[in-house]
């Protein structure tokens, strides 16, 4: 029984440490460097190459190493037909896009890049801040990352207020779903997050007339894929001063091109790609949680639903 590791990206020396303090019975193998395929149970996998994951008969579990499944549905044709694809869903990535999203928000909310402007002209100015409990925070996508963002938000204070795909029901959040639940949740966020997998349905969400629809003065926090964003739009909303301020952590395509506009907008804050890192110490034990259902027979959690998308 072995786990096949395929990722250019991520670090394998030490998924194979963390992975084998936990389970040492199973072996590590990091493509190309297969082995016998007919061994190969499970793969841990970030935008594999076409063939990698071909002609290995008793693959039973494609582990993604990202919460978002775009490096994995980006590339279906590398995607043996039958075998689950499993999302990650780990302590370390709920943790981490909980605390990028209260510092996102803590730094817009207490003028964090005005007060970085005056020290750069040596200007004492005392601004009125709001309280948390005045500025509301809206989330686009309630599952794991939404909620999590949701609950650490609503331990600062601020209202908060979340969209999703069906119906949802979380303590002090006020959840809403479908057309009218967006444009309800949308006409009443001050800070508006976005936290969708990317799926047709979601790709471009973010775009001129949704952002019209936010209060003036807004700021927009996009943790989830650059695609949901359609960045001339937002650029226009920046410009004229109907946004206050964006924080980007995601594009398209990455790396950010070097002569993009966003890198140098007074009103972005940028970070690249880093909200939240699938860390192989946290993860590791969610995979191994995962492996240890599949030997008991039972269906691993989290599994992508092709139809829905996510
Ligand atoms: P989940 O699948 O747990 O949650 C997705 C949420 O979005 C659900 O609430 C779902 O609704 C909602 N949703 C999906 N489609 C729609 C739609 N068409 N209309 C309304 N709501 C919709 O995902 P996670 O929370 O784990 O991750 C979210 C995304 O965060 C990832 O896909 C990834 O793109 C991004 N990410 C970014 C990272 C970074 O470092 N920047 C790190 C990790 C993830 P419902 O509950 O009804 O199904
Ligand atoms: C993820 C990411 O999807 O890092 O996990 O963006």
């Amino acid at each position: 029984m072995t786990l096949l590791f395929v990722s250019a990206v991520d670090d394998a020396e030490d998924w194979a440490s963390e992975l084998a303090a936990l389970r040492p019975d199973i072996p590590f193998r990091v493509w190309p460097d297969v082995g016998d395929p007919a061994a190969v149970r499970y793969a841990l996998a970030w935008r594999p190459p076409v063939d990698a994951l071909a002609g290995l008969p008793n693959l039973q579990a494609i582990f993604s190493l990202g919460a978002g499944i775009d490096g994995l549905a980006d590339v279906p044709e590398a995607l043996p037909p039958g075998v689950p694809v499993v999302r990650m869903v780990e302590e370390g990535l709920s943790s981490g896009m909980a605390e990028y999203v209260a510092w996102q928000v803590l730094d817009w909310h207490r003028g964090g890049a005005l007060y970085r402007a005056q020290q750069q002209t040596g200007e004492w100015r005392r601004r009125r801040s709001k309280l948390a409990s005045e500025r509301r925070v809206g989330i686009l996508g309630l599952g794991v990352l939404g909620q999590s963002a949701a609950r650490m938000l609503r331990g600062l204070g601020f209202p908060v207020a979340g969209w999703s795909r069906t119906p949802k029901a979380m303590d002090g959040v006020d959840c809403r779903h479908g057309a009218e639940g967006l444009r309800e949740m949308v006409t009443a966020s001050d800070i508006l997050v976005n936290l969708l997998p990317l799926t047709p349905q979601t790709e471009g969400l973010i775009d001129a007339g949704l952002l019209a629809a936010l209060p003036q003065g807004a700021v927009l926090i996009n943790a989830a894929r650059g695609r949901h964003v359609v960045e001339a739009d937002l650029l226009a909303a920046l410009d004229s001063g109907h946004l206050a301020g964006a924080s980007l952590d995601v594009f398209f395509p990455e790396p950010l091109a070097a002569d993009h506009p966003f890198w140098r907008h007074p009103k972005i804050a940028l970070t690249p790609h880093v909200a939240a890192l699938t860390l192989p110490r946290t993860a590791a034990p969610a995979v191994v949680a995962q492996i240890a259902r599949i030997e008991r027979g039972e269906a691993p959690l989290h599994v992508v639903d092709a139809s829905r998308g996510y």
